[in-house]
C-alpha cells in the first residue's frame, strides 16, 4: 500500500501531492514501483497535528481519488474518519476505507457497511493532539488485539461481512517505544485471529528513536519492520517507498512460502 498524502503539513513528503495531476503521477510512480493499493489521505493524525474541517478533506481528498480512479487501474484506498468523506470516496472510485479511528465516528461504521467495501480498523489510544503524552496498557498486545476483535464485531453487527475486515496495530498511535516494539514482535498474535494483518511504520518516529535517525533517514528501518512483519504473517504493509519495501518484502514473503509458490 503506497501512501498518497494530500495534506499541506504532512511531514514526511512536505506536501507536494496536493494538486491532482501532482498526486496522479505519485500515484502512477508507485503502482508501476509495485504498489497494489494507493491509500489517499488528507487529514493529518502525525502527533499533535489539528484537526481539519470537513470541507477541507472532502476538497483534497475527493479530485485525488476521482482522478486516479479514471487514470489508473489499481485499488485505491481513502485514509478518512469521516462518514461523509466515506461515502464521497466510495462514490469517486475508492475501494477501501482506511480508518485510523476503526469507524468509532458517529455514522462511520453505517457509512462502511452501505458501501459494501472493505474496511481496515486500525488502534490508536487517545486523540492525535495528545496520544503520546502518557500512552499507557495493562498488556498493550492483548489490549490492541482485543480492541480491534471488538470493532471487528461491531462492523459485523454493523452488516460488514466478516471476510472484508482488516486490523492494524496501529504503528505509533498511543504508543510508547516499549509498546511499538512490543506489538511487532508479537504480532502473530494479531494475525491469529483470522483477520489480514496491515502494518505501517514508514518513516515513523519509532524508527528514528531507535536508530537514532531524521524522518529522511528511516528507509532502512523501514525495511526491516516490513520484512519481519510480512515474515509473521502481515498481507499488507503500507509504505512512502514502494519499490524498496516491495522487493524487502517479496523476499521475506518468498521465505516464508518456499519455492513452489513463487
Ligand atoms: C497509518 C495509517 C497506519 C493505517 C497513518 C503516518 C501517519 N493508516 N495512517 N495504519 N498511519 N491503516 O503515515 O505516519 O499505521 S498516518
Amino acid at each position: 500500500m503506497g501512501i498518497l498524502n494530500v495534506t499541506p503539513d504532512s511531514f514526511s513528503d512536505g506536501g507536494l501531492n496536493q494538486a491532482p495531476l501532482v498526486a496522479l503521477r505519485a500515484a502512477e510512480i508507485m503502482v508501476e514501483e509495485g504498489a497494489a493499493i494507493i491509500d489517499v489521505g488528507g487529514e493529518s493524525t502525525r502527533p499533535g497535528a489539528k484537526p481539519v474541517s470537513l470541507a477541507q478533506e472532502l476538497d483534497r481528498v475527493i479530485p485525488v481519488i476521482e482522478s486516479i480512479s479514471r487514470n489508473i487501474d489499481t485499488v485505491i484506498s481513502v485514509d478518512s474518519s469521516s462518514p461523509e468523506v466515506m461515502r464521497e470516496a466510495y462514490r469517486a472510485g475508492a475501494g477501501l476505507i482506511n480508518d485510523v479511528r476503526a469507524l468509532a465516528r458517529e455514522g462511520a461504521l453505517e457509512a462502511a457497511a452501505d458501501s459494501q467495501l472493505p474496511v481496515c480498523l486500525m488502534h490508536m489510544q487517545g486523540r492525535p493532539e495528545t496520544m503520546q503524552d502518557a500512552p499507557c496498557y495493562r498488556d498493550v498486545v492483548e489490549d490492541v488485539r482485543d480492541f480491534l476483535e471488538q470493532r471487528a464485531d461491531a462492523c459485523v453487527q454493523a452488516g460488514i461481512n466478516r471476510n472484508q475486515i482488516l486490523l492494524d496495530p496501529g504503528i505509533g498511535f498511543g504508543k510508547s517505544i516499549a509498546d511499538n516494539l512490543s506489538l511487532l514482535n508479537n504480532l502473530e498474535r494479531l494475525v491469529g485471529t483470522g483477520f489480514p494483518v496491515l502494518v505501517g511504520a514508514s518513516r515513523k518516529s519509532m524508527i528514528g528513536t531507535v536508530l537514532n535517525r531524521g524522518v529522511d533517514k528511516r528507509l532502512y528501518g523501514g525495511l526491516s519492520i516490513a520484512a519481519l512483519a510480512v515474515f509473521k504473517g502481515a498481507k499488507i504493509i503500507r509504505t512512502h517507498d514502494v519499490e524498496a519495501t516491495t522487493d524487502a518484502i517479496n523476499m521475506a514473503y518468498a521465505i516464508t512460502a518456499g519455492v513452489n509458490e513463487l
